[in-house]
Order: structure tokens, then sequence, then C-alpha cells
């Protein structure tokens, strides 16, 4: 493996969907899959998580191996990541401490499942991932945010925030395991080079992040109608077991990967590795951008 020097092209991997987002059986596979697909699009992945109070960018197979195997692994945002490090626990990172662990080290794309966002229902249940896009500059590739949330009001905020959408193939803000919705994008890109030219100079003009979403590929994309009947029964369930706060994505992931029968789940990883491959290229192309 090459060393790592400035003008590198990196990725930044989290660690919260491997560890709360898909069963941890096929995790390790998953979080290698990932990794491999990074490096043959010519960029470096760095997988970030806390193992036992240390940040680590850009963790070892043994390390992600490790981090996996732990019986209890916290679920990091921004505001209990430093706690979390002072207590010398293991935690995911999400969206949130991904990008402000992975700015530190000079890396500017990030690629995930799909971001956080505004949750539906009555109490002020809002992710860091929207905030931290506010402070840091950033791209981060997804599939919009998870279908579970209020999409409508997370777009409205992600605007609200100043955080530019940028949808690459397509007019519209996708919602994770549905590839569309009425939702716009502040602008469409279809080539990564002319992308990659454009976030090297808006992240450092702005001093505020990204997003960057593309739909789940069509082959994996779930139907509206299954949809609906799935969170129906997603949410009485974890609504029956009691969860709150921060449990409730998690929890509700895995419901929904029970009672589609595992489509969410193979959607779910689908669209992971389809924007992974994209930040890759984004990476690489920035990279091209700033010699
Ligand atoms: N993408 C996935 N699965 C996930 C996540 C993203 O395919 O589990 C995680 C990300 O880490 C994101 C987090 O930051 O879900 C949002 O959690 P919350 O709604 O609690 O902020
Ligand atoms: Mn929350």
């Amino acid at each position: 493996m090459t060393t790592p020097h400035s003008n590198q092209a990196r990725v930044a991997l989290e660690t919260t969907l491997l560890a709360h987002g898909v069963p941890r059986s096929g995790a390790l596979e998953f979080a290698h899959e990932l990794e491999e697909m990074v490096r043959s699009r010519g960029a470096a992945p760095n997988t970030i998580g806390v193992l036992r109070g240390k940040p680590l960018i850009g963790m070892s197979h043994d390390q992600i191996a490790d981090f996996l195997s732990q019986p209890e692994i916290a679920k990091a945002n921004s505001s209990n990541l430093g706690a979390l490090i002072h207590q010398s626990r293991t935690a995911a990172t999400t969206v949130s401490t991904t990008i402000e662990l992975a700015h530190e080290q000079g890396i500017q794309v990030m690629a995930s499942g799909g971001i956080g966002g505004v949750h539906r229902g009555a109490d002020l249940d809002i992710s860091a991932d929207l905030i931290a896009l506010t402070r840091i500059p950033m791209a981060v590739v997804c599939s919009g945010c998870k279908t579970l949330l209020d999409v409508a009001a997370t777009r409205e905020a992600l605007e609200t925030l100043g955080v530019p959408v940028i949808g690459f193939g397509t007019d519209v803000f996708p919602a994770f395991y549905l590839r569309d919705t009425n939702l716009p994008v502040d602008a469409r890109f279809d080539d990564a080079s002319d992308l990659g030219v454009f976030l090297s100079s808006e992240l450092v003009r702005t001093g505020r992040g990204v997003v960057v979403c593309q739909p789940v590929p069509a082959d994996d994309a779930i139907v509206r109608d299954d949809w609906n009947r799935w969170l129906n029964g997603a949410e009485e369930r974890v609504a029956n077991e009691g969860a709150t706060g921060r449990d409730v994505t998690p929890r509700i992931l895995k419901a929904l990967h029970d009672i589609s029968n595992g489509a969410t789940l193979r959607a779910n990883l689908s669209l992971v590795k389809a924007n992974v491959g994209l930040g890759a290229d984004l990476a690489v192309a920035m990279s091209r951008a700033r010699l």
C-alpha cells in the first residue's frame, strides 16, 4: 500500500452503518467490500470509529474486526463523541462525527447510506448530521435521507441551513429505499469530474458541507406501497418496544429488514456500495482538480 500524501484521493467511511445498520454477522465482510471498492477506483478508504476511547481515522482490518466484535458499541454523534472518548468507550461514528474526525485529517469526501434528518412525529428529534454539515466542509455522498424520516422537512432544513444538495444523475432528492420524491435538488450533475471541480471550490468557498445524492440502484429499489406497509409495521413494533432517541433509527432499520424479508437490507447494501463507488470517483476527481 502506498503512503498517503496530502493530495491523495481519500474517502471516509462510517462505522454506524456497520455496527447498527446491518446484521452484525455480515458487517465485517461488508466493511472489507466497501474498502476494496474504494481502492479499485484509485482512492484510499479511511474507515472511522472509536475503539476503547481512541478515535481511529483509517482503521486496519484487525481494528475493524476488533471493533465489530465488541459486545457494546455506542453511537457517537457530535454531542456525545467527546464524552465517549473520555470514558474509553468503543463507539460507532455517524455522519456527524465521521465528517468531524475526517476533516481534521484533511479528508474531503465521505460516503454513507443516508444522512439523518428531521424525524416524523411531535418531538423535536433532528439529527446532528444536519447541523454538522453547516460547520464541516466535507462532501457527503448518500441516497438522501432515510425514508423513515420526514423527508420533506429534512429537505427544507438543509435549505434553511444553507447546505447545498446536489443530485448526481437525478433532479429530485432521493429517499434512501425509494428512488424519488417530489423534492428538488439545488443542482444536478451527471459527470463526476465536473462535480469534483465544483466540490473542490465550493467546500473552500463556504467552509460548509455539501450533500451529494443519488438514488438507490433501480433493481434494488423498494416500491412505495410495500414501503408504506412495512414502515407502519416497523414503527408499531419499535413503539411497543419503547425505543427512544438514538435507538430509534437502528431499531426501525432492523424491524424493516425483518418485516420486508430482507428487501430493505438488500436495498441498503446496494445503495451504500453505489455511494461508496461514487465517493471514490469524486475523491479522485477532486485530487486531480487540486493539481
Ligand atoms: N446509512 C445507512 N445506515 C445507517 C446510517 C446511514 O445505510 O445506519 C446512520 C448514519 O451514521 C447516520 C445515522 O448519521 O444513521 C443517523 O442517525 P440519527 O437519525 O440517530 O441521527
Ligand atoms: Mn435523533
